[in-house]
């Protein structure tokens, strides 16, 4: 296919000169566009799989990053949309697929912090991130996926896998399969106090790992929050959670070796100084449900790939056989270690959060 005559479809400033593959992304295929007067745009195909109306997606997409460029004075602070020829922001091709195109901003995507500040940054810029979608109209909001972060949920979806056994790999996947079982209970603890009204539902991104945050190349400060296509009532835990599972890993979450993957207690200590600093309307019981939020969001991810390694990779993007076990694996790591270190986690959240309310 030829990618970059889908870009012919937007409002560019210029002719596309180049088309280059962009990113890490698991769902969505993401290319950088040149244009012939300078200009870099990003260009993305939407993952019809995943996101079974990408139509709503980008109502979704529009009307948040709308909402976001009244509040804030940057206009790097937020993404920028572009409009196609017939000022929609979305372009569907001749096969059906769903593009759409974003202004590149010149700024950097760490796939694990390289320092303390960075992960700082990001906890300031996904804590902001939720203040500022504290008064948007949830209602609004299409259900991009439904029961996205419902964890309940995703172990029936996994035992129905198991059962099903699509591709035969239900014995290979035995161990993780049994661990995974054996935290069920605890993993489904988040949904029961939403349930309960424990806690509250707010509009959230969903989705926050580090490199989907843009960091300013020089100051380092975080520019703009990335990927906006699972904005959705949620939980606020849900993303200080995905957050720590992803920036304060030992390990990379495809790393081959398992046994390497620990929690950095101390980087979750950042990001809970830099979440709990720009969201300071969460409730007490929103904070005291921070170290669950990070355990249930690693475990969940866990049993999605697991899953997905069951039904034949059909959600992820792979790169070799096993890759989704292997990602399993680590997950199911991060969270038993977790475990391990669950009083000190509640501990740090206790000060960290003490420290901050009585300034
Ligand atoms: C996917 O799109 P990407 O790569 O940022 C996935 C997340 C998972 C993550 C695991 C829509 O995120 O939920 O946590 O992979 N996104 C979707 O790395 O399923
Ligand atoms: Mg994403």
């Amino acid at each position: 296919m030829n990618i970059a005559k889908q870009a012919y479809a937007f409002r560019m400033d210029g002719q596309p000169v180049a088309c280059i593959p962009h990113g890490h992304g698991h769902i969505n295929s993401t290319f950088k566009i040149v244009t012939d007067t300078d200009k870099a745009y990003i260009l993305q195909r939407i993952n019809k799989y995943v996101f079974k109306n990408p139509i709503q997606v980008m109502a979704n997409v529009q009307a948040v990053t709308e909402f976001l460029h009244k509040k804030i004075h940057d206009p790097k602070g937020a993404l920028h949309l572009i409009p196609t020829l017939r000022n929609r922001y979305y372009h569907k091709d001749e096969e059906g697929e769903f593009w759409r195109m974003y202004d590149f901003m010149n700024g950097i995507c760490l796939d694990s912090p390289q320092s303390d500040a960075d992960f700082y940054e990001s906890g300031l810029a996904f804590g902001r991130f939720q203040e500022l979608l504290a008064d948007f109209p949830a209602s609004t909001l299409f259900e991009t996926i439904p029961h996205f972060h419902h964890t309940p949920d995703r172990f029936q979806q996994l035992k129905k896998s198991i059962e099903l056994d699509m591709v035969g790999r239900k014995e290979q996947a035995k161990p993780e399969i049994l661990q995974a079982m054996a935290m069920e209970e605890m993993g489904c603890r988040l949904q029961k106090m939403l349930d309960d009204h424990v806690l509250p539902l707010r509009v959230t991104h969903n989705d926050t790992k580090l490199n989907n945050v843009m960091l300013d190349s020089k100051t380092r400060k975080a520019l703009c929050v990335l990927d906006l296509d699972t904005v959705m009532p949620g939980l606020s835990v849900h993303d200080f959670g995905d957050s720590i599972r992803f920036g304060a890993a030992t390990a990379a979450e495809d790393e081959q070796d398992a046994t390497k993957m620990h929690l950095d207690l101390h980087l979750f200590e950042i990001y809970t100084k830099g979440f709990l600093e720009a969201a300071p309307s969460l409730t007490d019981e929103e904070v005291s449900a921070l170290a669950l939020g990070a355990f249930t969001m690693t475990l969940e991810v866990g049993i999605r790939f697991l899953k997905d390694y069951l039904d034949g990779d059909l959600y992820f993007r792979v790169a070799y056989e096993n890759h989704n076990l292997i990602r399993c694996r680590t997950q199911l790591a991060l969270a038993a270690d977790m475990l391990k270190h669950w009083d000190e986690m509640n501990q740090i959240v206790a000060r960290i959060s003490s420290e901050i309310r009585t300034k």
